[in-house]
Order: structure tokens, then C-alpha cells, then sequence
């Protein structure tokens, strides 16, 4: 979806479904214009009345062409004056329908005066198909929203009523809404919180339109089926990106000679690359569904790459996930870290590179050559504890979840806790960690943290078949 200010003043013959966002001021028309073009830089949003002057236009797109064009209007503030000023200039006995008495305000003095913002809202819906009435769920129903309601319907539009802050607000809060709207004849309206939206919230929203809007429906079903293709993708995308960290994770070797301090280096060495691309995959996570560094904080500065609630390889952390740590974790300064012993696949040639090494072949030895050697002279390979993987998958998993059910508009910093279910254990705190994860153990190069890293087919498929079981394990959730 792309965005395209421009001024709505005149109608243009245009295939576009048009849609003005109106209603009462600081009630969240920017933001809902924020969450549906999945833009958190569209306007200005700020928690007081008048922060939007002017009308802004945003299209958008289905299968890569316009079929949408919404417009976000400055909030209504004083209807009941409106409504007023309006009955001295056409009186009720003039018997003028609603559209020409709106026409009658606009081409009045006041209109470019007192009623300057009122102006602006009606003059845009009034070349819109549709208006989406944005009402702050949490307020009672009061005199000046019937009012915007008498105003707006004199535009002779349907108007669909958005009941945003629902999360928010009290069931009986949104029960009385509902029955006050029907009592105006708006029978169709949408719970859609701009901050928290349903997964389904925005086609929801569309299928309620298009019962509004019978002969832009095909445009409206059109839009739906894009949604939820691109849903999928993000989706799918993501899941991938958290196989491609895990991969990386798994593979990576860090070679050391085998004294204390070395080691202990070594393994600083290790929680850093490992913090670093775990750092790497939040950024792309937050990128792939149009969020930024700015939504999530704590973890994106480099230099706070040890704070995400708490240390990824704190034994505490994996602990409180309910993980358990692993025998060959060592504890203290190194946990997080295993000295691994060369395990499958890896003894296959020792022979061979024994020989070689011996014979002071060390150029002509190969990258297993040279850490056999490596082995054969007492240095030691450290890898990633499996409670450490598995940490890794359940917060990725857990931002993927916290960023699929956020909204553009949302302001706070994301928080992953309530999505990191520590009372349910999923396969990844209990099962046995995948084939593919096992592989990848035993191919160092397979991590793109290794020097020698080249593209390989073998890779490309685990990388495959872990993103499809990560799925399997998101289902089932
Ligand atoms: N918690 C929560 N806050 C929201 C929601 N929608 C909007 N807000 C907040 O409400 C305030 C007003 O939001 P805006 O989007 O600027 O409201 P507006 O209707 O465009 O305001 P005007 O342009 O002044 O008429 C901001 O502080 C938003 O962050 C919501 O669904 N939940
Ligand atoms: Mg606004």
C-alpha cells in the first residue's frame, strides 16, 4: 500500500471507492487512518482535541492498483452550533433535503469562519461513497454525537459507525452504543481498535461497508483477498526469518585453546555474535510488518543487546521460560556457551586428516582439516546451548505474535510478556529440537556468523523445513 496526499476539494470521475474518516475530535481518526494504511507516520497524532487542520488523502492499493482513496478530516467540535446555524439558514419549512442544506452552509459566510473545520468534514464527505464515524467507545453517548450524526447524514451518505478504543472500553459501554446507533437507524457499525486491532478486524470492517455499499462490493471484496494474501506473506516471512536466526544460532562454532581465560573469551565472544543476530532478526521482524527500532526499544539499541527483559544467556531467563538448561552448559561466566566433543559426520575423515596433518599439510587441509587439527591439538569448539535456542524461538515467536495483533497507531513500546506464555509449554520447551536443528550443529559453515558461510541447497532446505515446523508449532498454539 502506498500513500498519495491531495486535496479532495473536487470530485474526480474516478473508479476509486471513497471514504471520509469523520467524527468527534481527539476519538482516533488519524490513528484508524494510521492502522488501516499500516503507515505510523501518516499525520499527526496527539492525545488533544485539533490536532488535525486539513483534509489528507491516502489510496489503497489491491493486487498493486488503487481501489480505496480515504480521507482523514479534522475532528467535528460543536455541532449543536452547527445544527443551529443551520435551521436559521434553511428553515425547516423551506422542506430543503439534507445535501442542499449542506450546500446552503457551504457557499454561507460562516462557513469560511466559525464553522471553518465543520466545513472542511462535510465538503469532503460530501464527494466521498462513505463515511466512517470514529467514536471513542469509552465515552458515553452524548447529545453532540447525535448531533455529528443528524450533520453528517445530511450528506446523504451511508456512514458506518467504528467503535474504536474498544479494547478499552466496558462491555456495557459498547452495548449502549450500539443500541443508541440503531435508535438513529445505524444498524451496521464495526469494533475496530486502531491500537489493538482483531487479526481480522480490517476485513471485518470492509464486509461491513460493502453491505453499505452494494455496488462498490466487488472493489471491497477485492481489497479483503489482498489483506489477507499479504497477511499470509508477512506471516510466512516471518516464521522464515526466525528458521534463518535459529540456523545461523545452531551452526555456529567458536574455536579456542583450551585454557580458562580463553575460553571465557571465547564464549563472551559467542553471547555477542549470538545477541547480535538475534538484535538482526528483531529489526528485520519489525521492518517485514512496517514497524521500526522506535516501537520496540529496549532491544534495538546495539548497547542494550543484553537487556530484553533479561539476558538471553542469563540461566535465569531460561529458567523462567521454564527451560531447562542443558548438561553441557556450563554454568557461570560461561552459561550459554557448550564445549562440544566433534560429534557425527565429523569423525568420517579423521583418519585421513590425521595423516595430513601430520604430514604438515596444513595448507592443502581443508576447513573440517583445519579444525580437526585444531582438535588434535588440544583446542576446544564451543557452541550455543539448546536452552538458548530455545529461548531464542520462543521470543521471536512471541514478537511475531505482539506484532501481528499491533496496530500502526500504537504508541506505547511493544511488550512481549503477555504473549510469552510461560504457564503452556509448546514443543519447543519440551521435544527433542528438530532434525534440522541437529544438522545444523554439525555444519558450522551452514551459520552466517561463520567466515567461511557460502550459499548451500542442503542449508536452504532446513531453513525451509524449520520455518514449516515453526508453523506446525504456531497452529498448535
Ligand atoms: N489506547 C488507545 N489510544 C488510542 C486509540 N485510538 C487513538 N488513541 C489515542 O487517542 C489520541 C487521539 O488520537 P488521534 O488519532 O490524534 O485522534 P483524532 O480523532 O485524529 O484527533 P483530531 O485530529 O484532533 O480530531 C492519541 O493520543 C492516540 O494515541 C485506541 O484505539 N486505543
Ligand atoms: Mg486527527
Amino acid at each position: 500500500m502506498t500513500s498519495s496526499p491531495e486535496s479532495p476539494d473536487t470530485k474526480r470521475a474516478s473508479a476509486l471507492l471513497r471514504l471520509a474518516v469523520v467524527g468527534h475530535t481527539n476519538t482516533g481518526k488519524t490513528s484508524l487512518m494510521r492502522t488501516l494504511t499500516r503507515d505510523p507516520d501518516f499525520g499527526e497524532v496527539a492525545d488533544r482535541p485539533g490536532t488535525t487542520l486539513h483534509v489528507e488523502a491516502v489510496q489503497l492499493l489491491a493486487d498493486g492498483r488503487p481501489v480505496v482513496e480515504l480521507f482523514d478530516t479534522p475532528g467535528l467540535e460543536d455541532s449543536m452550533a452547527l445544527l443551529d446555524y443551520l435551521d436559521q439558514l434553511a428553515p425547516p419549512q423551506e422542506r430543503l433535503d439534507g445535501p442542499d442544506r449542506i450546500d446552503r452552509f457551504l457557499n454561507s459566510p460562516e462557513s469560511r469562519r466559525r464553522f471553518e473545520q465543520e466545513a472542511r468534514v462535510v465538503r469532503t464527505l460530501l464527494t466521498c461513497d462513505a463515511g466512517l464515524y470514529v467514536i471513542d467507545a469509552r465515552d458515553p453517548v452524548l447529545g453532540k454525537h447525535k448531533d455529528e450524526l443528524v450533520l453528517l447524514a445530511a450528506c446523504g451518505h451511508p456512514l458506518l459507525p467504528v467503535l474504536n478504543f474498544s479494547q478499552s472500553a466496558p462491555a456495557a459501554r459498547l452495548e449502549a452504543w450500539r443500541a443508541s446507533l440503531g435508535r438513529l437507524g445505524l444498524h451496521a457499525l464495526v469494533e475496530f481498535d486502531t491500537v489493538a486491532p482483531a487479526l481480522d478486524g480490517e476485513t471485518q470492517l470492509y464486509d461491513k461497508l460493502a453491505i453499505l455499499l452494494d455496488s462498490h462490493a466487488d472493489t471491497l471484496q477485492a481489497l479483503r483477498q489482498d489483506l489477507l494474501q499479504q497477511r499470509q506473506q508477512r506471516h510466512q516471512d516471518a516464521l522464515r526469518l526466525i528458521a534463518e536466526l535459529i540456523i545461523d544460532a545452531a551452526a555456529l562454532r567458536m574455536t579456542c585453546p583450551p585454557d580458562t581465560q580463553a575460553l571465557e573469551q571465547a564464549t563472551q565472544a559467542l553471547r555477542r555474535a549470538i545477541r547480535q543476530r538475534e538484535a538482526a532478526c528483531v529489526t528485520a521482524l519489525l521492518r517485514r510488518y512496517n514497524f521500526s527500532a522506535r516501537d520496540f526499544p529496549a532491544h534495538t539499541l546495539p548497547l542494550q543487546g543484553e537487556r530484553w527483559d533479561m539476558d538471553l544467556f542469563h540461566p535465569q531467563a531460561l529458567k523462567d521460560m521454564g527451560l531447562q538448561v542443558g548438561k553441557g552448559m556450563v554454568a557461570g561466566a560461561m552459561a550459554g556457551a557448550t564445549l562440544d566433543a566433534f560429534t557425527a559426520g565429523l569423525s568420517l575423515g579423521t583418519a585421513t586428516l590425521l595423516g595430513a596433518a601430520a604430514g604438515g599439510l596444513w595448507q592443502g587441509a581443508d576447513k573440517l582439516g583445519k579444525r580437526m587439527l585444531g582438535r588434535v591439538r588440544g583446542y576446544r569448539e564451543l557452541t550455543v546451548d539448546d536452552a538458548v535456542l530455545r529461548l531464542l524461538v520462543l521470543r521471536q515467536m512471541a514478537l511475531v505474535h505482539a506484532l501481528e495483533h499491533r496496530g500502526h497507531a500504537a504508541r506505547a513500546p511493544i511488550d512481549l510478556n503477555p504473549w510469552l506464555n510461560t504457564d503452556r509449554k509448546t514443543p519447543w520447551h519440551t521435544d527433542a529440537l528438530p532434525d534440522v536443528v541437529q544438522e545444523a550443529r554439525s555444519q558450522p559453515t551452514w551459520s552466517s556468523l561463520d567466515p567461511a558461510n557460502e550459499p548451500s541447497t542442503r542449508r536452504a532446505q532446513a531453513v525451509q523445513a524449520l520455518a514449516h515446523s515453526l508453523q506446525q508449532v504456531w497452529a498448535g498454539l
